[in-house]
């Protein structure tokens, strides 16, 4: 019989779009499931009870949420064309710095972009250093893991798309050749990838997203 994989995903989120570049890199098909998050599906929330977010992916009927273990999952089920290192310690530095990712690197960018004008420079400096840790990772390096696009490339794709529109709309440059070569030639690499590039959301879409959710932030809070 064959085997049934579901995807629960939204048009715009980073973490779901490194389950649909994993399950592409590997050639697996998949339904997709869009999910409107002001209105979660009853299967959302039957799926991912503890948190209620995407990705969900669901396999024969099984569930398996949060993006980066869903990453592990898929490689795991399907060993072809692998993700992670087979190496026991490049796969746990993979793992760190992927968490790293999200955990730091991900919320610096994040506190910058929603930050109010007196308290930029600040946010700045936090975002710079951790932008400046991932620069080192990838030096001599075409993709994180070597010369193909694997785990770490997947877990940091967000960098590549969304630290542009952010940029954008801060009308602030984080991210240029000269302070940062390699992951500026990383993102090349990357974007240029068809597999990637055939996936990214519409910028115009997500300019108006992310710009909405900023003045939403930034608005002063009205008078009760
Ligand atoms: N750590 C999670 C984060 C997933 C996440 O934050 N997803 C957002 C969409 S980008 C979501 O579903 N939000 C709905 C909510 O917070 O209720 C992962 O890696 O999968």
């Amino acid at each position: 019989m064959a085997e049934e994989v579901k995807l629960f995903r939204t048009w715009s989120s980073p973490y779901a779009l490194r389950i649909v570049w994993a399950l592409k890199l590997k050639g697996i098909e998949y339904e997709t499931i869009f999910e409107d998050l002001t209105n979660k599906s009853p299967s959302l929330l039957q799926y991912n009870p503890i948190h209620g977010k995407v990705p969900v992916l669901v396999h024969d009927g099984k569930p398996v949420c949060e993006s980066l273990v869903i990453l592990e999952y898929v490689d795991e089920t399907w060993k072809h064309n692998p993700l992670l290192p087979q190496d026991p310690y490049e796969k746990s530095m993979a793992r760190f710095w992927a968490n790293f990712g999200d955990d730091k690197l991900m919320k610096s960018i994040w506190q910058l972009f929603i930050a109010h004008e007196k308290d930029q420079d600040v946010a700045a400096v936090a975002a710079l250093e951790n932008l400046k840790l991932v620069e080192e990772q990838l030096k001599g390096k075409k993709f994180f893991h070597g010369e193909t696009i694997g785990y770490l490339d997947l877990a940091f794709g967000w960098i590549a798309n969304i630290v542009s529109i952010l940029e954008e709309i801060m009308s602030l440059k984080l991210v240029d050749g000269e302070r940062f070569p390699h992951l500026s030639s990383w993102i090349q690499h990357f974007m240029d990838a068809p597999v990637i590039r055939d996936c990214w959301p519409p910028r115009d879409k997500m300019i108006i997203k992310f710009q909405v959710m900023r003045e939403n932030y930034l608005a002063p809070a009205t008078p009760k």
